[in-house]
């Protein structure tokens, strides 16, 4: 029976996934979508609620992927969608100002350390983008430093050695960005300090910005090592670089304070994304008073957007921040990543797979490498055939991870102990194979 449901399941993914493929360009409107790494078609979903995806072949899904990380209360969260309802009969966007977007907005500057001021806009992208533009002009000066592996959006200056989609994919470098664009972009690896150290040194005058990801979660899960955020303030300071951290995933995930509240460390300019939409489209970025105020129309540094506090999405925004802060929330998602990823290594031990699993909070990936994962290289060093059959495996079996080694995975509240219980089931049916 299960054979013949399964072919079902095949044929009817196959046939949205060619009618799609027709109209929009790999069938996807983000690449890492696609399953190209990690074969098969996608599954089409039709609806999703609390931790699980629901596939337009019927299928139940276990939900990891939460929509990159965005959905920490789980789909469809009622209060998310009551308080969307009641909005939405007055209209969905005015191209005017409303008071939703100083609210959603001093819950953000209340919430995350480094943020005296925040402008909301429609993705992550655009939040970097701005940061960078605006480190720039409050610098002077151009250069900046990234870290290999580590996925800012799709900017063409920071698609330099980039992660998630292009690791997954293995495209080094877009094409389409002339190589003047990335000539600022210093590219060095994730936890080395050394290289770091030298690069500010020979480049001091003219280094604007560091942009990191706190905790680097788009070439697989990778941890800061000891002191290594520390010594990047340490050396912004000295050379007068703008620190920014990209907390588009870590944001309200790895704390209610984000990464930085975590770890104790308090950038110049940090960007969210993801959580503070809580599923709709917003994007923000916010830090010192002293630089935000070079923003138009106060200052000469532009940034702009139609929809940028959209009246929907900052409802949405509003009542998942609400709901997220309690530390109740933040420390039962801990201990339930906690219980999974242990209980996964205990597993993997057993079956003497070689399996390394990195976790911080609520976020974890697994790499089937032997020795630590710490930075890029150490990431591409995983085995992708064996991660693909683990990712179809868990499929088979009713769990839907992110589709690609180099993402993270996620828990949300709605992950009870039951949900635990059962993908450490599955966990341990295909690690013994
Ligand atoms: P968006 O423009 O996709 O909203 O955000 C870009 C971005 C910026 N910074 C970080 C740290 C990010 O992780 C992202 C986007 N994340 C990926 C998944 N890791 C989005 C998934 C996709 O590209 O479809």
């Amino acid at each position: 029976m299960a054979k013949v449901a399964e072919a079902k399941i095949r044929t009817e993914s196959q046939k949205l996934f060619s009618q799609a493929k027709k109209y929009i360009p790999g069938g996807v409107n983000s690449p890492v979508r696609s399953f190209k790494s990690v074969g098969g078609n996608p599954v089409f979903i039709s609806k999703a609620s609390g931790p699980y995806l629901y596939g337009e072949d019927g299928k139940r899904y276990i939900d990891y992927c939460l929509s990159w990380g965005a959905l920490i209360l789980g789909h469809a969260d009622l209060e998310v969608i009551k308080k969307l309802k009641e909005v939405i009969s007055k209209g969905t966007s005015f191209g005017a100002v409303t008071k939703l977007e100083t609210e959603l907005a001093k819950l953000i500057v209340e919430a995350v350390p480094s943020i005296e001021q925040v402008r909301l806009v429609n993705s992550g992208t655009e939040a970097v983008m701005s940061a960078i533009r605006l480190a720039r002009a409050y610098s002077g000066k151009t250069k900046i430093i990234k870290f290999e592996g580590s996925y800012h959006g799709h900017a063409d200056y920071l698609l330099a050695k980039a992660g998630s989609g292009l690791a997954t994919l293995g495209i080094p470098n877009s094409r389409g960005v002339p190589s003047d664009f990335t000539k600022h972009t210093i590219t060095l690896d994730f936890n080395n300090l050394k290289a770091v150290q030298k690069t500010a040194e020979k480049y001091s005058k003219d280094l604007a910005a560091i942009i990191v990801e706190p905790v680097a979660a788009n070439c697989g899960l990778i941890l800061p090592q000891e002191g290594f955020l520390q010594t990047l303030r340490k050396i912004a300071d000295k050379y007068n670089i703008v620190l920014i951290f990209d907390e588009v995933i870590t944001g309200f995930r790895v704390c209610y304070q984000g990464a930085q509240g975590f770890l104790g460390v308090k950038p110049d300019l940090t960007c969210l994304g993801k959580i503070i939409g809580g599923g709709l489209p917003v994007g923000a970025f916010g830090g010192k008073k002293e630089i935000m105020k070079l923003l138009a129309p106060l200052g000469d540094v532009y940034q702009a957007g139609t929809l940028s506090g959209n009246p929907l999405a900052v409802t949405a925004g509003i009542a998942t921040l609400k709901k997220l802060n309690n530390r109740k929330i933040y420390e039962n998602l801990e201990r339930k990543a906690k219980e999974l990823c242990e209980a996964i290594k205990v597993i993997s031990r057993k079956n003497r797979v070689n399996l390394e699993i990195n976790y911080i909070s609520s976020m974890f990936s697994v790499f089937f490498t032997k020795g630590k994962v710490i930075d890029y290289k150490t990431a591409q060093a995983q085995d992708l055939t064996i991660f693909k059959k683990l990712f179809q495996g868990l499929l088979r079996e009713g769990i839907y991870f992110s589709p690609s080694g180099f993402e993270t995975n996620f828990l949300s509240i709605a992950h009870t102990k039951e949900i635990i219980e059962k993908t450490l089931q599955v966990f341990s049916k295909l690690l013994k194979k």
